[in-house]
Parts: structure tokens; sequence; C-alpha cells
């Protein structure tokens, strides 16, 4: 055995609080042992967030024991492999100091041998408050920094720490400020050879073939043996005396790697092995560019892969849990799978969490999710002074260094909404020259440190931004660089706003809605299924969310009839604000080639913007990203003259599409159909159907229309248009619908005409579809996909706009 694993069981305990003492487990939280030992409640229940916060007004210990033996003394080093340290920790073996993070970011190497003695070992990690820390940095600062102190922030100065942002509270996450190591702890022994790195480049020729060049680094004297496995080819090196041994493998025609919807993600295995160390990758080969060329509109924002146009479809991605020891890797695996079962093929890792764990890339290699990948700074400035820039310099270089192989990251980007962030203070409103330089001297940092380690991919100042040195209004300027639009939710825009801009890349967009009933009964004491009660209130955080969701009811519906009501009418008024915006800007193809809303998921259950709850249940607006993210969609747009369907192929095959669009009245009767036939190309956006408006001699209130279609190597897609946003005005039909089990499928019948007919239960598993429009004399078949199929049996509900007032 050449490593020596210290994962698992750990005491815990506190200088404050000398009469805790109870176990955790590595990797792990503080705020998880503590409630695992009944120390405290669970802080996602009910108001509990409060009563938790000493917690973090403490400095913990955490601390273990371990053997080594003379064999393992013996070797030349043993180092200790840390990262994710979080944050301020001292680490001591046998009661002396051996080494102190700063940095949640960092990865460490350091050599314990000379702190080491044969038989039993103690190590110690001690974890100082970082809130008492970040007011000391904030006094020594030559001006102020100011941050998002009460909208996101629930304590000052955080953006002086190098810690994940959100631990100390966002507008859709709880205040829970965590200390602990959230990867594995291991002693590598070394003997003749300190592996380091391993770094792969491609390059491709013109012939279609790569050439893979392995860069190893390490520490040795000349001649120790390497060997290099990159597929099937293998190399014998011996190590040269600069510490960089290089291997050239080359690959005459690669089977190349493919964002999901536009190919396949093979990997070839990379493993390099010395001294009874070694290093594993999975390599993807492909080329990608981010085409930024200027055009008649402004510039593109277009990622090209294998020099194919794509159009990237996800959502923004917050930390898995607000307790890092419940962020597992099965959740991992139902978060990015959830996303690809929507069509997506892009997720953006947001600035405001955290550069995430090893398995989240792997997994996104495999799934062909491409990553846009923000470096962690977000809604906050930050400072630009040497002390600070020593802090961030080798985050940025470790981060880099561990990530840049995957072939999923497409994007290196410097932050989040910082450019912006000049505009909210009257620090640096008052004074913007002096806090734009000073932005730009640690972003140019970034830039730096990001080219040196990385030449392969681009650096893209912020999101959002303009450009390089564009320090505009990315929030509005639709003609170049990537868009934050949020005119709707925080700006109160009606819901046709999204049609009033054509982005180049829009990667935040977002609408609220409140948690599920079947969520809410996870959290929520049955005294407070209420809207406005304390845990509700305790769990939003965005101060005017519950204000926003119940005005938009009043301008889009008949007030909801009761609690369960309101739960879901509030998904439906998340799923049709992004439906609108994705489904226009895709319509709006190759001016568009991007849409990523906010946000995917959520941290602990809450009110937010996510398509998917805590629990890892889909919300409505999940069901409806499977359909408008489809890569064969059929967007209905209206322009002045007339309604029309495009029909929008994201994939590199030509797509033969049949279907129909039909006009129907409340009460299910089929006022006008028209065939849908035709082959649609490979990256095609075309319109395939229009009504001028001078021919529609009906009331617009009258009717509503709708499309079903069937493309090649796609499931059938539906998509529904009503002439009249407002639902309130509409004389929809009460609809009663009839479901039947069938094994595991439910078949759904309506009467009337039924929209937004949406499953829920109990359970998380999902089903094949929801929240669809069911045409009455339509059977609709819907696979449950989940494994609890009892509960799901037992606590099936079936919701609908008509039955919601
Ligand atoms: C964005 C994000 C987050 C935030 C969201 C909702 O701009 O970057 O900071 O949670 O808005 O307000």
């Amino acid at each position: 055995m050449s490593t020596i694993c210290l994962d698992g069981a750990w005491s815990l305990t506190s200088p404050q609080h000398p009469e805790i003492s109870v176990p955790i487990t590595l990797p792990g939280d503080n705020y998880h042992a503590l409630m695992n030992a009944e120390v405290i409640e669970d802080p996602y229940h009910g108001v509990n967030e409060k009563d938790v916060q000493w917690v973090a007004q403490s400095e913990w210990i955490i601390e273990r024991t371990f053997e080594i033996s003379a064999e393992q003394l013996a070797c030349q080093f043993l180092d200790l492999h840390l990262s994710r340290v979080d944050t301020l920790a001292t680490i001591s073996i046998n009661g002396n100091s051996v080494f102190t993070c700063s940095n949640m970011f960092r990865v460490h190497r350091i050599d314990l041998k000379r702190f080491l003695r044969e038989g039993d070992n103690r190590i110690q990690v001690h974890f100082a408050r970082v809130d008492i820390e970040a007011k000391r940095r904030a006094q020594q600062l030559p001006f102020p920094i100011p941050s998002s102190m009460g909208a996101n922030n629930q304590l000052p100065h955080m953006n002086l720490i190098r810690k994940t942002q959100c631990h100390s509270g966002w507008d859709w996450g709880i205040c829970l400020v965590v200390s602990g190591i959230y990867d594995s702890i291991q002693i590598q022994q070394v003997k003749q050879i300190r592996l380091e790195q391993v770094k792969t480049e491609q390059n491709w020729l013109p012939n279609g073939g790569v050439e893979v060049l392995v860069t190893v680094v390490h520490q040795s004297v000349a001649g120790v043996p390497i060997e290099v496995n990159f597929g099937s080819q293998n190399m014998n090196l011996l190590s040269s005396a600069d510490g960089i041994t290089t291997a050239r493998f080359y690959e005459e025609s690669p089977n190349l790697w493919w964002p999901v919807g536009y190919g396949d993600q093979p990997l070839y295995q990379l493993r390099v092995s010395t001294d009874e160390q070694e290093i594993c990758k999975r390599i993807g080969l492909r080329r990608l560019e981010l085409n930024n060329e200027t055009d008649n509109i402004g510039s593109a924002m277009e990622f090209r892969v294998n020099g194919f146009p794509i159009m990237s479809k996800g959502a923004n991605w917050i930390p898995v849990d607000a307790m890092p020891s419940k962020q597992t890797a099965k959740r991992y695996e139902t978060l990015l799978r959830s996303a690809v079962d929507a069509n997506m093929n892009m997720i953006r890792v947001w600035g405001g969490g955290q550069y995430e764990s090893d398995y989240f890339y792997e997994l996104c290699d495999e799934l062909g999710l491409l990553v846009w990948q923000d470096m962690m700074f977000a809604c906050s400035l930050y400072p630009s002074t040497p002390e600070f820039i020593a802090d961030v310099e080798p985050e940025i270089r470790d981060q880099i260094q561990r990530l840049r192989d995957h072939a999923c990251i497409a994007l290196w980007c410097g932050d989040n909404e910082v450019i912006g962030a000049l505009n909210w203070y009257d620090e640096s409103r008052n004074n913007r020259d002096k806090y734009a330089v000073n932005y730009d001297r640690l972003n140019r940092k970034l830039n730096d440190i990001i080219v040196q380690e990385d030449p392969s991919r681009c650096f893209w100042p912020s999101s959002p931004c303009n450009g390089g040195l564009d320090f505009g209004d990315a929030w509005h300027e639709d003609n170049r660089g990537d868009m934050h639009f949020w005119d709707v939710w925080h700006s109160g825009g009606s819901f046709d706003a999204y049609l009033g801009i054509k982005p180049r890349f829009c990667s935040e967009f977002g609408f609220q809605s409140w948690p599920s009933f079947a969520e809410v009964k996870t959290f929520v004491p049955e005294d407070d299924w209420n809207v406005t009660s304390p845990t509700f209130e305790s769990h939003q955080k965005n101060n005017s969310g519950n204000s926003i969701i119940t005005e938009m009811f009043t301008r889009y519906f008949r007030f909801p009839k009761g609690f369960e009501q309101m739960l879901y009418l509030s998904q439906v008024q998340q799923a049709i604000a992004i439906k609108t915006g994705c489904e226009y800007w895709r319509a709006q193809s190759p001016i568009c080639r991007g849409m990523l809303f906010w946000q995917l998921n959520d941290n602990w259950p809450v009110s937010s913007w996510s398509s998917i709850e805590y629990s890892g249940r889909w919300k409505q607006l999940h069901y409806h990203a499977r359909r408008f993210y489809s890569p064969v969609y059929c967007p209905f747009v209206e322009t002045e003259d007339a309604i029309t369907v495009h029909l929008s192929n994201n994939s590199r095959e030509n797509r033969q599409v049949a279907g129909r669009v039909v006009r129907v009245d409340w009460h299910g009767e089929i006022l006008g159909e028209w065939p849908i036939a035709m082959e649609l190309k490979a990256d095609q956006n075309i319109i395939a159907w229009q009504l001028p408006k001078a021919e529609w001699e009906f009331d617009e209130h009258s009717s509503f229309f709708h499309v079903t279609i069937e493309a090649t190597g796609s499931d059938v897609n539906q998509n529904t248009w009503f002439t009249e946003p407002k639902f309130k005005s509409l004389n929809l039909q009460r609809a009663n619908i009839q479901v039947e089990v069938d094994g595991d499928s439910i078949l759904l019948t309506s009467d009337k005409p039924a929209f937004f007919v949406h499953l829920e239960h109990d359970g998380v598993g999902r089903f094949s579809d929801s929240s669809f429009t069911l045409l009455s004399g339509e059977m609709k078949r819907v696979r449950y996909l989940g494994e609890d199929k009892a509960l799901m049996l037992e606590s099936l509900r079936v919701y609908d706009l008509s039955n919601s007032y």
C-alpha cells in the first residue's frame, strides 16, 4: 500500500463548547456531524436556520489517530494530499503545527515526514472563525470593497475570504457557514519520484488525425521508469532530470467526443504510473472553439465543437447541498442525468458556489454536458491588493491544472456579475474609474494565469459581459457577448419582455416558484402550510419573492383556490416564463446560440428559481425544458402579421418531421387542421407553418393552437399557443380528467382540453411526461420511471389549470 487513507471516523469538538465531543465522518462538514449527533436539529426543517447560527460563531477542532510503520517512515517523503479544506484551518501532527490553509479552493501537498513517528500519530485540524477574519481583513484594506450584505450574504465582508460565497446565505440559500474537509485525505508514500501532475494537449492535424502530448511533471532524479498508457497504446519512459517527461501518442482516426445530442462521448483511458503512484484520466478527443466573430448585429457567442456550431441549452448549477457531507455521488448523478434527460447539453458552474468535485466533471465528460466554468467570485466587488492576489493566484493554478483535461469544459469565465456589481454600491458608483481599474487588475491576473495554464481554451472576463475590456450593460445589450436577463423577475416585466430581446447567448434568466406540495410536506410543519407562514417566509430568501409570485398570479391567472393549488400554479407560472424565453430565442438561431436558465437545483428545500427541487423531484419547468430543449422542437412565434410554427433542429442529422397544427375551441372541437411534413436539415431553423392574421376570422379568446410533431430519432413533441396570454380572461372549461393505471403506465383522458396537466406524488420518481396539454378525445400514456411505485399509486394527484381556481 503506497497510500494511507485518513477518510472515515474523526472526532469533533470546539474550544468554546468543550462539552461537545461527537463523531464526524470525513470527507464532511461540522454542521452535518452535529445534526447526526443530535446536538442541533435539522437546519432545513421549519425555522431552525436561525437556531443553528451559533455553530459558525465557534471554532472547531477535528482529530484522529493513525498508524505509521517503520517501512513507511523509510520513504523519502510522506505527502499529505489535501483539497477543499474549508477554510481557515491549522493542521497539526502530534501537537506540532505543520501548515495553515486560508483558501478553500487550494490543492495542497505537504510533506509530513519529519513530523511523523513509528506507531500512533495524531492529526488535528483547528478551524478558526471566518467572520472574525473577514472583519479583520476589511479593516486592513486600502479602500472599502463592498459586498452584497443583506441581499445575499448574511455576514459582512465574506468577499474577502476564499470560501464558497453562498455559505453565508444567498437569495435562495440558507446561511450555514460550514467548516470541514470535503475531499478524500491521503498520505502518499514517495520513494524515488514524486508524481505531481499530468497534462495533455491535443494537436489536430489537417488529415483529421490528432497527436496527444502527455506531459508528466515530477520531482526526481533522472532515469526512474514511468509507464504511460493511452487507449490501447503503451509507452515506457525514464524520468528526465528537469522534472518534465513527455510522451506523444498519435490517433489517425480518432473517435470524436461530442456534446450530448450531437454525437457520442468516447473517452480514452490515460494512465501514468511510477513508483506505486498513478494518475488516471479519461480523455475526450475534440476541438472546441468559441466563435466571437464580429457580424452585422454585433458579435457572435457560439461554441463550435469539431467545427460544428452548437446550440448550448441548459441551466445554472449551484452546490448540491448546503451541508457538503450531503453532496453525494448519487445526488450528482441524479441531477446531471436529469439535466441530460431534459435535453440539456450545457451546465454553468456558477461563481458563487465551488469548483466542483472531480466526480462532477467526470460525469459531465461521460454524459456529454459542456461546462461553462466560472471562477469563484460572485455578486460583490473583490480586492486587487497584493495579499488578495497572492491568495487567489495559486487557487486558480490549482484548479485549472486539476480540470483542464476534461473534454466537457467549454470555457473559463472570470466571475459572476462582478462587472455589474460596480453599479450596485455607492462607493463604486461614485468612484467608478477607481473600482473599474481595481476590477480589471484582478480580472487581468485571472486571465494571465488561465492562459498560462491552459492556452487551449478561451478566457471570458465575466458573466455577463459584452466582451473583453467592455464594461457595458450586459443585462440589456443583446447584440454581443452573454446576457443575464432579469427584466421579468427582478424588474417586474411581463413575460413578453423575453420577446423583446434576441440575445446571442443568455446565460441567466429565471423565474421563481414555490416548492411542490410533496416537497412542502418534507420540511414545513402542517401548521405552516400557508405561503406567508413563518416557515415559508424563512425559506424564501429573495425579499420580494413571494410578492412577485402572487402579483404575477393576479396579472395572468384566476386566483388559485387554496394552498395546494397556489403551489401548483406557481410552478405553471414559472414554466410559462422560462418557456416563453427559450422557445422564442431558439427560433432566433443562429443569432442566438445559447440559453442557460437560472437555476437547475436547490441546495436545501426552498422557494427558488430551480427546475429541480431539493429532493430531486422535477418541477413542471423541468418537464417543459425536456420539450423545449429537445433536439427537434416546434416553437410558436407570433409576428406582426401571422402566427408561425418554427421547426428547429439542434443536431448534426437531417430529420424527417411529420405532424399537425390544430386550432381547437375550449370544448375540444377542432376548428382547423394543417399537416406538417418536411425534411429538416442539420442545425436548421425554419418556419414550417404560418397563418396570416389577415385570414383570422375568429375571436382571439375563442380557441388555442396546438402542434404535435414526430421527428426521426426523437420522441413525439408538443407545443400549445394561446392567442391571449392572460389565461384569466379565457373561457377554459373545467376538465374532467380520468386516470387509469396500466402496469407502469398511467393513462389519462379528458372530456375538455386540459392544460398543464401535471402528475405529482409524494415520492421523487418522475414520469415520462408531465405538465402537458391533453386534448379531449386523446389518450395520453405516461410511464412512471421511479422506484417507489406503491407510494406513487397511493399518493398520485393530477392537477390541471382549469381546476386550480
Ligand atoms: C443571478 C445569480 C445569482 C442569483 C440570481 C437570482 O444573477 O447570479 O446571484 O441567485 O441572480 O437573483
